[in-house]
């Protein structure tokens, strides 16, 4: 396979201005007839042949004007459809057969518990027909759905509804309109036995929209919440952005079978159930957050991606990025918000900041792939999201908004870049972005090292920030970037911030520093008392900050910030302080020793009025595993696990009074709501719980058996049972275990946690937990959901069992990749990510995690595998 590079960026030579389809649904003989409006690109160089994308297509007739083409007219190839003396103005026919019952894939037209389904982002369309499947062709559609009237009574496309009608041996069809210009990336059919709840909304303007869910009909009592969530968006991106939407329908379908979330079709989204379906019975509090949130993240694509698209897909990000960036500041509104960003960022550094240091590293705006679908990555939703917040506090809020409405005003209805974007927000701002770019086009995170002196005799501070951006695949020297560094001096006498004045201008209680050469020195003046930096405040800039605290200005910051997210990182960096120390001591095989201060840290925590409970349960939880790996130079799997078990253990036994007064405090019989107050109590009652349990507490598995017993909601069964089977006590937990799986058996989305939640205990059976429950009939390599839930939960969470020193781990991810290498090449690309990061570990793992890897190599390769297998050899 060839890479696509970005400076080969050509307009089409031709564009379509009308498209109309029709579906003979078949499921292993569907026939597909296609009419393209088609004339030659004003920017198109002259005399180009007329070139379609295709795969997999078995072309039937082709006709231009009404004339048949004879076989020397035309070729078709195994990815395209060429006509070198196309006319510059013709209307093509083409009918094609597909066969969408074997396409394990999912992308194109497939089919999904028996209903038809589409995924055609990025190229899936060309899976369905002959087309220029490319995001700069947009056109309008009109799309004919022809269907078995009993087994597939709902036929559903973009647009609206404007013709129906019954056909000869039981079939009907549906005719559907859709009036905006879309790029066929968009494009949707949806076809089978479904069910709906339906809803209105009406628009600022006073328009009435339709909104519907269509799931199967089992599902229907699982829907309000993502109703809720779909209402709550529309009329935030009104409010906040000014954004109405622009159909009378909208539509979402929940699918079983779905590579990614959900996909935002104009007016018709289609989800993977688990990012829709919720009931308090069945879904945990992340996951009616999640539907929210994926919810919103659809809806707002509708302007952010659909009504304004991009021009080639090196420019993804310009609308996952500025959609990420909306749906956490919606997600932020609705919740609370100094959670959302502690999620959002814990997320960034540990799973984008490794992505960024590791062999398939890429900038924001990659300027080449082989596979598009590889692409879908935290660097372009997660650090994209990153860049637009960054835009958004150097603009500051009214500003960066004129630059939305600019960029939604010039650019609807047509396909553009990021500098698109960018040069809007330079536009209105003023302000010089050229440097700034860099965050898109170079890759890997940037480092600062800060260092402070407070100079008592002038009253100063000064603060020297020195950036460096380490070198990624293909990207050896870096340019310095524009980083915005927010920052406060916090006195230490006073415990307040103190009012900055930089180069004699004052700031206030804050300022922005602009972090722009590779070394500057800020100086402070009039600073009357010796202060400890808050650095990064509400992390300003996605890099890694180091400043050398000592674990007095921690304690101190912990309780002194008055950034809530900085007050959160003092007590993760003390954290890490003491983790540090007991990662060595596990090593050199010294005894162990907890470090008080973490300890007085956490009694004060625990003994102070929360003012906010949701920030609470996140102090009071230590790193994850994976982002303390993220901090080592060579990762020491097990020493890491049990520094981290020795802390939890440790801070358990000496407070376990206060965990306990805790855990009783936030007890409640209250009927399940997913409200902020409620998920917060739950989640500082079950964190409680979680240290109480470290220490297999007696009076702890009483309550976690009770709490699974008392059955009110599955945050809280899913957390006891979690608890109990990740605990050394079989006995208490397999009954409650098998119970579970019995009950559940008939609901996937729940069968998943079940899976998820045996393959993630640390005991040394769970390889083989993992192994036995491949073979379970609710177990299928077939369906995304479930892999993950199985392999992807056991290589991405339990990392003491698949970093095995005998690789049993790795050969068993292997195997998974190779299988799936051929059924959904998509899944095998992402599911191998635990092991092209080899380079972090210890020789003997390095060499176990490179044999599995050259064995995949070994095998006749998708696009997908190979780029990202070639890529971690390289
Ligand atoms: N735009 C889709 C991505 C689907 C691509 C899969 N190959 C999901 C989203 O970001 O909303
Ligand atoms: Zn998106």
């Amino acid at each position: 396979p060839q890479p696509v590079y970005l400076k080969d960026y050509q307009p089409p030579a031709f564009r379509v201005t009308h498209v109309e389809l029709k579906f003979d649904l078949v499921p292993a003989a569907t026939r597909v007839t296609a009419v393209l409006h088609l004339e030659r690109h004003p920017d198109g160089a002259p005399g180009q042949p007329l070139v379609l994308d295709g795969e997999r297509l078995s072309l039937k007739r082709i006709a231009i004007d009404g004339q048949e083409l004879g076989e020397s007219e035309y070729r078709v190839d195994d990815a395209s459809l060429t006509i070198p003396d196309a006319p510059d103005r013709l209307r093509l026919e083409t009918e094609v057969e597909i066969d969408p019952a074997s396409n394990t894939a999912l992308e194109g037209l497939y089919l999904s518990n028996g209903m038809f389904c589409t995924q055609c982002e990025a190229q899936g369309f060309r899976r369905i027909t002959f087309y220029p499947d490319r995001p700069d062709v947009m056109a309008t559609f009109s799309t004919t759905v022809i269907g078995d009237s009993a087994s597939l009574p709902v036929l559903l496309s973009n647009g609206n509804p404007v013709e129906r009608g019954e056909l000869p041996y039981g079939r009907h069809f549906v005719t559907w309109e859709d009036p905006h210009p879309k790029p066929s990336y968009l494009f949707a059919l949806v076809a089978g036995k479904l069910e709906k709840v339906e809803d209105r909304f009406t628009t600022m303007s006073g328009r009435e929209v339709t909104l519907q869910l269509w799931v199967e009909p089992a599902n229907l009592e699982k829907t309000d919440h993502a109703m809720r969530s779909l209402k709550a968006a529309m009329e935030w991106d009104e409010t906040t952005y000014g954004r109405e939407y622009d159909l009378d329908l909208f539509m979402i379908v929940a699918v079983d079978d779905f590579n990614m979330g959900a996909m935002e079709n104009k007016g018709l989204n289609i989800f993977n159930s688990a990012a829709v379906l919720t009931h308090p019975q069945t879904a945990t509090d992340a996951a009616f957050q999640r539907v929210e949130g994926v919810v919103a993240h659809e809806y707002f694509h509708n302007w952010s991606g659909n009504r304004v698209t991009c021009r080639d897909w090196f420019q993804l990000s310009l609308k996952e990025g500025f959609t990420v960036f909306r749906d956490q500041s919606f997600s932020a509104d609705m919740n609370s918000a100094p959670v959302k960003r502690i999620e959002d960022v814990s997320f960034l550094r540990t799973a984008q900041f490794a992505e960024d240091a590791g062999p398939t590293a890429h900038p924001v705006q990659p300027d080449h792939y082989i596979e598009i679908s590889n692409f879908y990555t935290l660097t372009i939703y997660e650090k994209g999201a990153e860049i637009v917040r960054m835009l958004r506090n150097l603009l500051g809020w009214e500003t960066f908004r004129k630059g939305s409405d600019l960029y939604f005003e010039r650019f609807d209805g047509q396909a553009v870049t990021i500098e698109d974007f960018a040069g809007c927000m330079a536009e209105v701002s003023g302000l010089d972005l050229d440097q700034f770019m860099r965050w898109y086009s170079q890759a890997g995170t940037p480092e600062i090292d800060a260092h402070g002196e407070y100079d008592y005799a002038r009253a100063e501070y000064h603060l020297t920030l020195r950036q460096r951006t380490p070198a990624t695949p293909g990207q050896p020297d870096k340019l310095p970037l524009h980083i915005p560094v927010r920052v406060g001096l916090v006195g230490t006498k006073s415990g307040e911030d103190l009012t900055l004045t930089l180069d004699g201008e004052a700031l206030g209680k804050e300022g922005v520093l602009h972090l722009r050469e590779e070394e500057q020195t800020f100086v402070f003046t009039d600073v009357a008392e010796a202060p400890v930096p808050s650095l990064l405040r509400g992390f300003s800039a996605p890099v890694k900050l180091r400043f050398p605290y000592g674990r007095e200005d921690l304690a101190f910051l912990l309780t002194h910030d008055s950034d809530g997210f900085n007050r959160w990182d003092a007590g993760q960096r003390l954290a890490m302080l003491a983790l540090d120390d007991l990662i060595a001591a596990h090593r050199n095989g010294v005894e162990k020793v907890m470090d008080a201060r973490v300890v007085e840290a956490f009694r004060g925590l625990l003994n102070e009025p929360a003012d906010d409970k949701a920030v609470l349960a996140e102090m009071l939880t230590l790193p994850s595993e994976a982002y303390i790996a993220e901090q080592q130079p060579v990762v020491d799997v097990d020493a890491i696990h049990a520094a981290r078990e020795f802390v939890r253990q440790s801070l358990a036994t000496v407070l376990r009074d206060d965990f306990m007064a805790l855990y009783r405090a936030n007890r409640s019989e209250a009927p399940y709501a997913p409200s902020a107050e409620q998920i917060a109590s739950r989640r500082l009652k079950n964190v409680a719980l979680a240290y109480l349990m470290s220490i297999e507490d007696e009076e702890a598995i009483e309550l976690a058996r009770q709490q699974f017993e008392a059955d009110h909601n599955m945050t809280d069964v899913r957390a006891a049972l979690t608890l109990l089977v990740h605990s050394s006590r079989s006995a208490v937990a397999d009954p409650l275990l098998r119970a579970f799986g019995k009950k559940w058996a008939h609901d996937p989305l729940v069968m998943d946690q079940w899976f998820s939640l045996q393959v993630t205990r640390p005991q040394a059976d769970a390889l083989d937990r993992v192994k036995y429950l491949m073979e379970h009939p609710a177990f299928s390599l077939k369906n995304p959901n479930r892999v993950r839930a199985l392999i992807g939960a056991f290589a991405g969470q339990n990392r003491v069992n698949f970093h095995r020193l005998d690789g049993e781990g790795y050969r068993l991810l292997a195997d998974v990749v190779i299988a799936l290498n051929t059924l959904n090449p998509e899944i095998a690309a992402r599911i191998i990510t635990p092991l092209t990061r080899w380079q972090r570990y210890d020789e003997t793992r390095q060499s176990l995690m490179k044999a599995e890897l050259e064995r995949i190599r070994a095998e006749e390769l998708s696009p997908n595998v190979y780029e990202v297998v070639e890529k971690a050899l390289a």
